[in-house]
């Protein structure tokens, strides 16, 4: 029998990546978000989509028993930047949201839950190197409600046997636009790199945070959703691939666009969250319990991402236009 997927959040940064690594897997996914479906050169026609608004335990509900996924893959968040325009209504897309899919899992037994936590969940006074178990005292409500769905999906592994795994992302960086991440200074410098020939960042030249390239994330989510469960000793796993500065980065973009300026402006609020989160992920645990491996360098993702950026661009020169 073929699995069925159910991705959340399906429209965002993750999901559409998500989604193609997991069909050309022969799983049968299906997409939700509360945003429009995305155009053909998006998702490909055959794929189902549903409107759904995770804050709503009645549709949920509803949806999940008409899909009835094996597997559900809950990406539907506000991030960082973003969760601290309206931090209520974070807190209710994600927290609530996150409440109503893990119950509505129980109730209908579904076979897995595979969650997507953040750095965001950490908070000052770090190691250097940041294992899985610290304590966690997140800054933003993003952060907040994302430790809140950790020790949620949690408890309903041990409490009721869901079946519930996450991951740690680091900030992600594809050729797509994210919506509303503090760590959205990294993938600028490679959009605004390409279209405009300059960047000035929102943070400072020696800011260093975990980030990784989409492919090893989509991987990662992958291959932790077919672990077998008897090999994981935790729910949630830190994941790890770079840390390089701010200025490293820059260093790498300008040798993929010669002559490219960045510069830096750290805008207060969001440099106080970038130095509130790790510099270094400690990833031990993932690669024990589940053979966790990135596969990209800061290098190589820049040797593949600055072109598929440019032929983007090419196809349509608005795609990485934005207001702030
Ligand atoms: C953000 O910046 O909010 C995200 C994240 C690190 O989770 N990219």
């Amino acid at each position: 029998m073929t699995t069925r997927c159910l991705v959340t959040g399906a429209g965002g940064q993750v999901g559409l990546d998500l989604i193609r690594v997991l069909r050309a897997r022969g799983f049968d996914v299906h997409g939700s978000d509360i945003a429009p479906r995305p155009g053909p050169a998006q998702l490909d026609d055959d794929v189902p989509w549903h409107s759904l608004d995770v804050t709503d335990a009645d549709a949920v509900e509803s949806l999940f028993s008409k899909v009835r996924p094996h597997r559900v893959f809950h990406l539907a968040a506000i991030l960082s930047a973003r969760g601290e325009e309206v931090p209520q209504r974070t807190y209710h897309v994600n927290q609530t949201g996150t409440v109503n899919v893990l119950e509505t899992c129980r109730k209908l037994e579904v076979e897995r839950v595979i969650f997507t936590s953040t750095i965001a969940v950490f908070g000052p006074g770090l190691p250097e190197l940041v294992p899985d178990d610290v304590p966690l005292q997140p800054t933003t409500m993003y952060g907040v409600t994302k430790v809140a769905g950790e020790m949620l999906g949690d408890y309903y592994w041990r409490r009721f046997g869901l079946d519930f795994r996450a991951v740690r992302f680091p900030g992600l960086i594809s050729a797509s636009l994210p919506g509303g991440g503090t760590s959205d200074y990294a993938l600028f410098m490679y959009t605004d790199g390409v279209r405009l020939g300059h960047y000035e960042a929102f943070c400072r030249a020696d800011t260093r945070i975990p980030l990784m390239y989409m492919p090893d994330g989509i991987r990662a989510l992958v291959e932790l959703s077919e672990a077998p469960r008897g090999s994981l000793r935790r729910s949630t796993y830190n994941i790890a691939a770079f840390s390089p500065t701010a200025e490293q980065i820059a260093a790498s973009v300008s040798t993929a666009i010669p002559g490219v300026k960045i510069t830096f402006a750290p805008d207060a609020h969001r440099q106080a969250i970038l130095d509130s989160w790790p510099r270094v992920l400690d990833d031990d645990n993932a690669r024990q319990d589940w053979g966790w491996q990135p596969e990209f360098t800061l290098d190589q993702m820049t040797e593949a991402l600055v072109p598929k950026i440019r032929a983007l661009i090419e196809q349509n020169p608005e795609l990485f236009e934005r207001d702030h």
